[in-house]
């Protein structure tokens, strides 16, 4: 699983203040604790701070990259941030969240992934709104990954997000993210599926419950890439465990060593 370590965001409560107060010591802890608990990308969201976000946002990068070597997720919408933040980044290719296939944001965005040879995220969105059904985010994701490559850009570097959202908004929700995974896998078996996996549970109790299992039910489906805390021990339990399960850890040999490091939790 590539892992998209989510802390370092300015709508979390113990982030912001951080940000706003350039407290790199704070920064640099969170983004060391990600990288050495597992995550193979640190997402940096600046989002918060609107006029300003092109600055901060290359405040963080450049903060977490005098400490960490992991390659960032840059997390905008905006191409101008996005494009200060290519312009600092010293660390390995990072990943830009996010393209949709609304217009305006695909025609700024695309050609920065291009320019800097970088990864993206392209959720299942265009200028009609969120879709409703699996059908939809499929049509989508199906000409996102289309228009993308035509320009160049590797299926490998692709990460379709189905865009998840809350269970308590839709009892359809969960449903129609897990078969929207499995349709773009069989669909595109060398693209990357990748979910914001906590926006599953906004808004009910005992979060964590319902973003376990439903990391494994994703993964079961063909997720192979999450914006999760890796800090949460017992959720990264459930990614060993379910790695093994699925076949992708020969011999439990990654679960046993985490087993042997103390990382599982029961
Ligand atoms: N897809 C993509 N990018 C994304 C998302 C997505 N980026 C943002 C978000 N969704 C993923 N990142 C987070 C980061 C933190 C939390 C959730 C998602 C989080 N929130 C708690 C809450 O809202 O209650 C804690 C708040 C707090 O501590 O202040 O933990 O879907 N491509």
């Amino acid at each position: 699983m590539i892992i998209i370590g989510e802390k370092i965001n300015s709508t979390l409560k113990a982030i912001r203040p951080a940000i706003e107060k350039y407290d790199a010591a704070t920064i640099q802890d969170i983004a060391k604790k990600q990288y050495n608990a597992g995550a193979s990308y640190l997402d940096v969201n600046a989002g918060m701070f609107t006029d300003e976000e092109p600055e901060r946002l290359t405040w963080l990068i450049n903060t977490v990259q005098e400490v960490v070597d992991a390659p960032f997720s840059i997390d905008s919408p905006s191409p101008k941030a996005i494009e200060a933040a290519l312009k600092v980044n010293r660390n390995s290719k990072p990943i830009i969240n996010s393209i949709t296939d609304e217009e305006e944001r695909y025609n700024a965005i695309m050609p920065l992934a291009v320019q800097y040879n970088t990864g993206i995220i392209a959720l299942c969105m265009d200028d009609t709104g969120m879709p409703e059904t699996t059908d939809e985010r499929v049509v989508i994701a199906e000409r996102l990954i289309e228009k993308l490559t035509k320009e160049g850009i590797l299926l490998e570097d692709i990460y379709i997000d189905p865009l998840i959202r809350p269970i308590g908004t839709g009892s359809h929700y969960g449903i129609v993210a897990i078969e929207t995974i499995r349709k773009v896998k069989a669909e595109f078996p060398g693209v990357h599926i990748a979910c914001g996996l906590s926006n599953i549970s906004f808004g009910i109790p005992a979060r964590k419950l319902m973003n376990q299992t439903f990391l494994v039910a994703a993964m079961a489906a063909g997720m192979d890439g999450a914006i999760l805390d890796p800090l949460d021990k017992k959720l990264m339990s459930f990614m060993y465990a379910t790695e093994a399960l699925l076949g992708q850890d020969d011999f439990c040999m990654n679960y046993l060593t985490k087993f042997r490091e103390g990382e599982i939790e029961v």
